[in-house]
């Protein structure tokens, strides 16, 4: 089997990490792996599969010879350094949200939408990790019902603003319990204890940016701009795992018991669905995991047709590295690597 030169932009960061532990937990076919970072990090090393690699300082000429690029270093870095990689042969799976709505780049979760890797595209955008938690429940259901409109609450673990965040919420909490001064440096205001309703900047109509990337990726993702979404995205003090209220309303009628049946069968999802032995998808138990766990299916009874449904999902890993590393292998099976 033909091996590949892998680089991971970011190789440091939260997803970073996490994408470098998925290529080695899923033996993605790596023959060399270049973990880059910024200037701060160049000469760390990092561990893959029980070797020391160290990270280099990302550079205009650090692609050579690179066949798949996976970049999660910040919208910036993947401005700059995604078309060069590009130009240098590599693949790019990009994990920001630069280049996500442009038209002529595909937008990918494997399970809802690998026919969007088409001819070798230079680039390919990986989703925001709240929509892509939410599409592998949704389009399942899209399929069998034909989904008029979805109202999501999102409640967002601090491993999504990056490991900063984490030791953030781990130095805050330390510092509540022990009843001293808590300082804010990643947030605006204490996350400990508490929840923001906040994710990325407020744009001119009121909703965060985090908000209106869940409305317009899932439209291209799902290829039906005729779907009315409305999200509000809040930060909650969890290290893992993002948890989604959903609410969807059908034009055909579609019950709890059908939702459960598809959902059971849908790649990629695993219901966990029993009140009567409060069995119901948790953060602490999805942490780690590949699935997307659903629950708390019930119908809503103020329409026609429609469910309540709770959706969680391991932000770094289905939300980001995962969903990366997945890209990849899609594509290699289609020839397109
Ligand atoms: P993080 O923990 O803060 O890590 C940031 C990484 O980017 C580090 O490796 C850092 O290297 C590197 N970096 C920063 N500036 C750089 C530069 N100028 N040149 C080269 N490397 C640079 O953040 P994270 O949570 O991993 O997130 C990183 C990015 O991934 C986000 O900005 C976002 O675009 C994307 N992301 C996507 C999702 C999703 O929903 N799919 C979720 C989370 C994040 P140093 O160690 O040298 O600082
Ligand atoms: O906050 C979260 O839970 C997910 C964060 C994602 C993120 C963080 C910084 C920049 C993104 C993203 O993937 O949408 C970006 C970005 O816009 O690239």
């Amino acid at each position: 089997m033909r091996q590949y030169n892998v680089a991971v932009v970011g190789a440091t960061g939260a997803v970073g990490s996490e994408m470098i532990k998925t290529l080695s937990q899923r033996d993605f076919p790596v023959k060399e792996l270049r973990p880059l970072a910024s200037s701060r990090s160049a000469g760390r090393s990092i561990e893959f599969k029980g070797e020391e690699i160290t990270v280099s300082e990302l550079k205009k000429g650090s692609f050579e010879g690179i066949d798949i690029a996976l970049f999660s270093a910040g919208g910036g870095v993947s401005k700059e350094f995604a078309p060069v990689a590009a130009k240098a042969g590599a693949v790019v799976i990009d994990n920001s949200s630069a280049f996500r709505m442009e038209p002529d780049i595909p937008l990918v979760v494997p399970e809802v939408n690998p026919e969007a890797l088409k001819a070798r595209p230079g680039i390919i955008a990986n989703p925001n990790c709240s929509t892509i938690q939410m599409v592998v429940v949704l389009k399942p259901l899209h399929d069998a019902a034909g989904i008029k409109r979805v109202v999501v609450s999102t409640y967002q673990a601090v491993s999504g603003t990056g490991w900063k965040a984490m030791e953030e919420l781990r130095i805050q909490s330390e510092a509540v319990l022990k009843g001293e001064k808590v300082v804010k440096e990643v947030y605006p205001h204490q996350i400990a204890f508490n929840i923001l309703p906040h994710i990325d900047v407020f744009l001119e109509n009121g909703y965060t940016k985090e908000e209106m990337k869940m409305v317009n990726e899932t439209r291209k993702i799902m290829g039906d701009n005729s779907i009315a979404v409305t999200a509000t995205t809040a930060r909650v003090p969890v290290f893992l795992s993002h948890s989604e209220s959903v609410n969807v309303e059908f034009y055909k009628p579609l019950s709890p018991a059908q939702a459960r049946e598809i959902l059971s069968n849908a790649p990629g999802v695993k219901v966990i669905d029993d009140p009567s032995r409060n069995l119901y998808p948790l953060s602490i138990d999805a942490a780690g995991q590949d699935e997307t766990f659903v629950g708390r299916i019930r119908k809503d009874e103020s329409v026609a047709h429609g469910l309540n449904l709770w959706v969680v999902a391991d932000n770094l890993r289905k939300g980001a590295a995962l969903n990366a590393v997945q890209i990849a292998e899609e594509m290699i099976k289609r020839g397109l690597i």
